[in-house]
């Protein structure tokens, strides 16, 4: 595939923006190369600067659920914006959207729009630390919760494909408020509980780890984390940025039958465009400004563009749930003939999915924690990875991410994704 375009954007980027990228994990650093850069977008496909066409399974990391450019989307947005494209006021598009999640999602009372998924982790635990009047938090070794500084002790995704899991910047001052545990063991969060019992404010997690690979929750675990904090008077978190509206329009909470005291949001409600939310019980959320002492705020937040795109996104999935059953037939088609083809060649391997998010660890399953995860070949991944991409089909360029698929794929774009699989796996045991 010839990427002369691409490479030459890359070394004028890296003249002018860290790395050449506005979001690390877009470096291709753990997969080494030079990162493609992309023109357009449309349906399930990407076509760079080249000319080049892939089969996507990041959609934007997320976000593009329908696809790319869907036309309702499209249309919202280019109509929102005759209208020009923010005002600093209040909108009847942000009391729809928060109409339609507050109707559609168990125990979310209220929610606050704002900009990123980050800003809204960021916000659910200062108003937990608010609610509570206590200090520490409780996550998860290998979970990302974005580049809050509370979160960047351990944490997954682009954190952990960079080799710095805990970055600098963060102080001792913050750091010492943020406990790690071990996803999926419930022992390691009682110690935490046990040793710090009366100043731990939330226990923040992933309901379905996406940023360490995907790693579903074992039986009971978010159950038993749903006990542990009713009796510590402890506000359960659940960060449904990735998995919210993703594996059912109800998100985890509905798939595990577990309710959060809040839940936060971003990729799919913006479906493309620049949003985050938190929300939850209403004597949490009544603590948030201007209702109550907990200062959030953001000049662009409920921004229009973004409410009439996240909106035409949530209202098509809510009045299409076929659109469900569709992306769990082809995720599973996806997983089988991934997984056939690996054992056929003798590959050492342990498959992960929940719905349309997949996790491939080439190592020994099972893989249910973040030391699990950190064990899967990373050379092989990066090898799959290139093999894949100069056959047209772009994976998410690191190990510590998971497969996002989206409902434009076709049944000929997933033979095409296996034979791509087939061969390159061919290429390299031979
Ligand atoms: P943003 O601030 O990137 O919108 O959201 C942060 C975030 C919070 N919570 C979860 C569960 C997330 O997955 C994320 C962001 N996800 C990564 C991809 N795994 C974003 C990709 C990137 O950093 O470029």
């Amino acid at each position: 595939m010839e990427n002369t375009n691409s490479k030459a954007l890359f070394e004028r980027a890296q003249k002018v923006i860290p790395g050449g990228v506005n979001s690390p994990v877009r470096a291709f650093n753990s997969v080494g190369g030079s990162p493609v850069f992309i023109k357009r977008a449309e349906g399930a496909y990407l076509f760079d600067e080249d000319g080049n066409k892939y089969i996507d399974f990041i959609g934007s990391w997320g976000p593009m659920l329908l696809g790319h450019a869907d036309p309702d989307i499209v249309d919202a947005v280019r109509e929102t914006a005759l209208g020009s494209t923010s005002f600093g006021a209040p909108t009847q598009l942000e009391v729809e959207m928060a109409e339609l999640i507050t109707s559609s999602v168990q125990g979310i009372d209220k929610i606050r729009m704002v900009n990123s998924g980050t800003e809204a982790t960021m916000s659910a635990i200062r108003v937990a630390r608010g609610f509570t009047g206590k200090n520490k938090v409780i996550k998860f070794k290998g979970c990302y919760h974005g580049h809050g500084d509370s979160f960047l002790i351990e944490a997954g995704s682009g954190a952990l494909t960079m080799g710095q899991p805990s970055s600098p910047g963060v102080t001792e001052g913050t750091a010492k408020d943020t406990l790690n545990a071990d996803y999926n063991d419930i022992n390691s969060v009682k110690e935490l509980v046990e040793a710090n019992s009366d100043d731990i404010a939330a226990i923040i997690l992933e309901p379905i780890a996406g940023n360490m690979g995907c790693i579903p929750p074992v039986n009971g675990f978010l159950q038993d984390l749903r006990t542990l904090c009713d009796k510590q008077n402890i506000v359960l978190i659940f960060d449904e940025v990735m998995t919210g509206f993703r594996v059912d329009f109800e998100g985890a909470q509905k798939v595990y039958g577990v309710t959060a005291d809040l839940v936060t949001y971003g990729k799919i409600i913006g479906a493309g465009l620049p949003v985050g939310a938190y929300g939850g019980k209403k004597e949490i959320m009544e603590y948030v400004a201007p209702t109550g002492p907990v200062y959030q705020a953001g000049t662009l937040s409920g921004n229009p563009l973004a409410m009439a795109a996240g909106l035409t996104m949530l209202k098509k999935l809510k009045n299409n749930p076929g659109v469900y059953e569709d992306l769990e037939r082809k995720s599973a088609r996806i997983a089988e003939g991934m997984t056939k083809t690996l054992e056929a060649h003798g590959i050492t391997f342990s498959a992960n999915r929940v719905g349309s998010m997949i996790g491939l660890f080439y190592c020994e399953g099972p893989v249910t924690s973040f030391a699990d995860a950190n064990r899967t070949d990373k050379e092989l991944f990066s090898k799959i990875f290139h093999g894949m991409l100069k056959r047209g089909v772009y994976l998410p360029p690191s190990p510590f991410e998971a497969f996002f698929l989206s409902n434009a794929l076709s049944d000929e774009d997933i033979e095409f994704t296996l034979n791509a699989f087939e061969e390159t796996i061919e290429e390299i045991v031979g």
